[in-house]
């Protein structure tokens, strides 16, 4: 039985230590904070990476390093799993436990519990592929990363500067390679290839955008939306913005998904670029959010979320199973969080089975692997359709009956290429948009007018300690501290098509108020009155108060 190979592991510990006094936590997004602080994690993480290839007998795990649509200073690091997948759950807590050990010999006698503990063999190779985005910080934490890498005898591979989704892409492509699964090739030529020849199939005779306005966040999305531009060539014209990745500073400022979603508004670069009657769309730092919008005759913005995105892909996959003869088989589902807006929830649920679960892609991810066509969206424009194996096999091998239920299923097929299935794309859900809008003829007002959005307001509420707050009913509800949710619900029945809830956030030491309301003066209010007794009830300074909480 092979040892762990400390004498490799302790020097290079050595040179990145971990400070006293710092709590790292492996959250929703994996670690995140100041790109400063993390090279000790870079380095656990990349020794963790290596045990957890070896547990999985050799398959190659993912590290994407990235803070996403945070601000340029914060960087992040998350792995995947081999198919492409969120680390799984009880791996988080792992990942938690190595980064706070605190010192080098409290870090290997933690490696040697997990290797005892989680039955690693260490005999079993270790294989790992990473990536980064463009934040200044990456180099260095990605060279902290490889030496806890080499520490292990890990087989690596660097995949460069690319978008989280590309990762996530690679990794599943790697461990299906020569397989009768095989993803796709593994290489992000692969990736290009892939989805813009199946896009070029479902669009063929169509008319698209002409051209289409990408808001790049000044990330990563630009390096690679400018390849997938190179790809796509007439079939859809790309006019990529903000691109600026080596202006120090840029990144998500005042631009890309995030800022358009919470702020509700164009970015003010885009203001002499998107037209009257044109679309555009907003990638966040790593391109893995995608918001639309367009602007109407009278130059006013609509933004189009990620709730709007799931309407309308939803509606187009089932009726292109009902065209292909499939509709008995294969049942589509959709899952959403409570950010979801209540129009879209009540004009989904009309028409779909619809679930609703707690914040963050596993959630999401895994709630629409029960379905045979799991739609699943954030509002905040993550999101992605998978199918499962079963209907892959069924489309693989349905004998269409009839001309229109053969261009059907070969547009079904094709879809699942169009799709990266791994995790949320914003580039790949970018050409799923793209081609159901091509297909019924949609602008963005007909897009729109699915349903309508409930006017809606998100507060953010400093507190001395978040995580006193605790939810339940896939976080609709509180259940701590004892007696806020009924003050709440109270407020609430005041409120015309009133709806709030609260949650800590898993990303920002931060509690976060939803509220929506049939009218928009009503939804503000809503939610500074509910974001007020969650500042009272952890009895912050009343002087302090929030002005806009009164
Ligand atoms: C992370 C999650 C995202 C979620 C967000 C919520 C992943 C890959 N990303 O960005 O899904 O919407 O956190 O942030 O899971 P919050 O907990 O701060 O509200
Ligand atoms: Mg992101």
């Amino acid at each position: 039985m092979a040892t762990l190979p400390v004498d490799a592991i302790k020097p290079l510990a050595d040179k990145h230590p971990k400070p006293p006094n710092v709590l790292f936590q492996y959250g929703t997004a994996g670690f995140r904070t100041l790109g400063d602080a993390l090279d000790p994690v870079m380095f656990r993480v990349g020794v963790l990476a290596a045990l957890r290839s070896k547990r999985l007998d050799g398959k190659t795990i993912g590290v994407m390093v990235t803070a996403s649509h945070n601000p340029e200073p914060d960087n992040g690091v998350k792995l995947v799993d081999p198919r492409g997948e969120m680390l799984e759950v009880l791996w988080e807590n792992h990942a938690t436990t190595l980064a706070n050990a605190a010192s080098t010999e409290d870090f290997i006698a933690a490696v040697q519990t997990l290797v005892t503990n989680s039955r690693i063999d260490l005999s079993k190779p270790a294989r790992v592929v990473y990536a980064r985005d463009t934040r200044p910080s990456g180099p260095a934490l990605v060279a902290s990363l490889e030496d806890g890498l080499k520490a292990m005898g890990a087989e690596t591979r660097n995949a460069g500067v690319t978008t989280t989704p590309v990762l996530h892409y690679l990794v599943k492509a790697i461990n299906t390679k020569g397989t009768k699964d095989s993803y796709g090739d593994d290489s992000e030529e692969g990736y290009l290839e892939k989805l813009s020849s199946a896009f070029k199939k479902l669009v063929a005779g169509k008319s698209t955008a002409s051209p289409l306005i990408v808001d790049c966040a000044n990330g990563v999305g630009a390096i690679v939306g400018k390849k997938l531009a190179e790809a796509l060539g007439s079939s859809l014209p790309l006019n990529l913005q903000n691109t600026a990745i080596d202006t120090v500073g840029a990144l998500n400022n005042a631009c890309g998904a995030d800022f358009v979603k919470t702020s509700q508004k164009l970015p003010p670069s885009l203001a002499s670029v998107l037209k009257r009657g044109e679309r555009g769309c907003s990638l966040d730092g790593d391109a893995d959010r995608l918001i639309y919008y367009y602007m109407d005759e009278r130059e006013q913005f609509h933004m189009l979320d990620g709730d709007k995105i799931a309407a309308l892909v939803a509606a187009f996959i089932v009726d292109l199973t009902k065209s292909a003869g499939l509709e008995e088989v294969v049942q589509v589902g959709i899952v959403q969080t409570a950010y979801a807006n209540g129009g879209s929830t009540k004009y989904l649920s009309e028409r779909l089975p619809v679930k609703c679960v707690s914040t963050g892609v596993k959630h999401l991810h895994h709630a629409a692997e029960r379905y045979d066509v799991g739609v699943y969206f954030e509002a905040n424009g993550h999101g992605t359709v998978i199918f499962s194996p079963e209907t892959l096999e069924k489309l693989a091998t349905h004998q269409p009956s009839t001309p229109a239920q053969s261009t059907a299923l070969n547009h079904l097929i094709n879809l699942t290429k169009v799709i990266n299935q791994t995790v949320g794309d914003a580039l790949s859900d970018m050409l799923l948009v793209e081609i159901v809008l091509a297909h019924k003829s949609y602008s963005g007002v007909e897009w729109d007018a699915l349903y309508m959005d409930l006017p809606n307001r998100l507060v953010k509420v400093v507190v001395a300690d978040r995580h006193i707050f605790k939810t339940e009913d896939a976080e609709r509800r509180l259940v701590s501290p004892p007696g806020l949710q009924a003050r709440i619900d109270e407020l609430v029945r005041r409120y015309a098509g009133g709806r709030s809830f609260v949650r800590p956030s898993g990303t920002e030491d931060v509690v976060r108020v939803y509220a929506e309301a049939t009218i928009r003066s009503q939804a503000d209010e809503l939610a500074f009155r509910v974001a007020g007794l969650v500042y009272d009830e952890t009895g912050g300074d009343p002087a302090r108060r929030p002005a806009e909480f009164l």
